[in-house]
């Protein structure tokens, strides 16, 4: 109710739903219904506050009530003595019951589990994420980045580290913020109720680029999860024509293989996010562009106009050799 008031107001205001909240999963509902506790609790203190002034103030025209003409109503004086001690009283329930409700969700929040739960390891990069999806068999592990596929209604463990600066995992339908912190090692679980994809966002300033370091949670049926797991075990396709071989031979003898992997080919490097199933994602540079040819051309010869201060150079490519280039990535499903 107190959610559908304030999507009503941000609605008017052309801003949409908050997604924290919409619920989509188990915790946020937690941190929503808190939130709700929070906002109606706080409407009837400020209504109460409201009244009592309004009456006090409507009082104060009447012949003003001196101390002297008080101290001559003991009566009154008691009267007052009460209802300030009551409304202290109340104030302090009022506070108590808050925090106890915050220390119950919190504990909530931290009571979803599984045994043997999909394990997903993210690593916090300026500004972009790194996504591993963890076997105990090492050639079954797959990488990715900014985009996480989960299994609708099953519990999955996200681990969290940073290799350089301190960035905040948010995905608000989901889970409220968890730090990831260089040299320590966090987790948190989270929990999808319905099929979706979910916008998150990095929470914690972390440099220049901070506000484009967006991730999508995508969740989706057991079936279509272990699909797209199944496909991304898949080494890149082998190119099939000319244009895409000469693409590939662009990306393994230009500067592009010093940082990124294509699982397949002899690039291996992790300075720069998998690019194995690039074209399998829906958006480019953490969600600062969507993913289609002409976005990837602008990236590619110019990252630094777009995500300025970007640790990808801007790259000078020939026409030909972009257009091959293209061809290349755009075949890598
Ligand atoms: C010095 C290291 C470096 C080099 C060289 C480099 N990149 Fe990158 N690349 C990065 C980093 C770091 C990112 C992540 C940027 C971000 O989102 O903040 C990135 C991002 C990308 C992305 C977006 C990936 C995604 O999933 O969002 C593509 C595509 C890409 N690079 C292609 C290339 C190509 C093609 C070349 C060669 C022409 C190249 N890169 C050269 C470091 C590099
Ligand atoms: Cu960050």
């Amino acid at each position: 109710m107190s959610a559908m008031l304030l999507s009503l107001v941000l609605l008017l205001a052309g801003c949409g739903a908050p997604a924290a909240l919409s619920p989509a999963g188990p915790q946020a509902g937690q941190i929503a219904g808190l939130w709700a506790v929070f906002f109606w609790v706080s409407v009837v203190v400020e209504v109460a506050v409201v009244a009592f002034l309004l009456y006090a103030v409507l009082r104060a025209r009447r012949p003003v009530l001196t101390l002297p003409a008080l101290a001559a109503e003991p009566l009154a004086e008691r009267r007052l003595t009460r209802g300030v001690s009551a409304a202290t009283a109340l104030t302090a329930i009022v506070v108590v019951a808050l925090l106890a409700a915050s220390i119950l969700v919190t504990r909530a929040l931290g009571a979803l589990h599984a045994p043997q739960a999909l394990t997903v390891e993210i690593a916090g990069h300026q500004w972009w994420w790194e996504v591993e999806y963890w076997d105990p068999v090492p050639s079954q592990r797959v990488r990715t980045a900014n985009e996480i596929h989960v299994p609708v209604g099953e519990a999955v463990l996200v681990k969290l580290r940073a290799s350089d600066v301190i960035h905040s995992l948010w995905v608000p339908p989901l889970h409220g913020k968890k730090d990831l912190i260089p040299g320590h090692a966090t987790s948190l679980w989270i929990k999808a109720d319905r099929p979706g994809a979910f916008g998150g966002q990095c929470a914690e300033f972390c440099g220049y680029q901070h506000a484009h370091m967006r991730l999508l949670v995508i969740a989706e049926s057991r079936g279509a999860f272990d699909a797209w797991l199944a496909r991304q075990r898949r080494p890149a396709p082998e190119p099939t024509d000319a244009q895409a071989r000469r693409g590939r031979d662009v990306f393994l003898t230009g500067p592009c293989a010093i940082c990124h992997t294509i699982v397949g080919t002899p690039a291996a490097a992790r300075l720069g996010p998998d690019l194995t199933h690039l074209a399998g994602r829906t958006t480019l540079a953490a969600g600062t562009l969507p993913n289609t040819p002409g976005h990837l051309a602008g990236w590619i010869i110019d990252p630094q106009r777009i995500k300025p201060g970007v640790h990808m150079p801007s790259i000078g490519l020939d026409g030909a050799d972009l257009q091959a280039l293209l061809a290349y990535l755009g075949s890598l499903k």
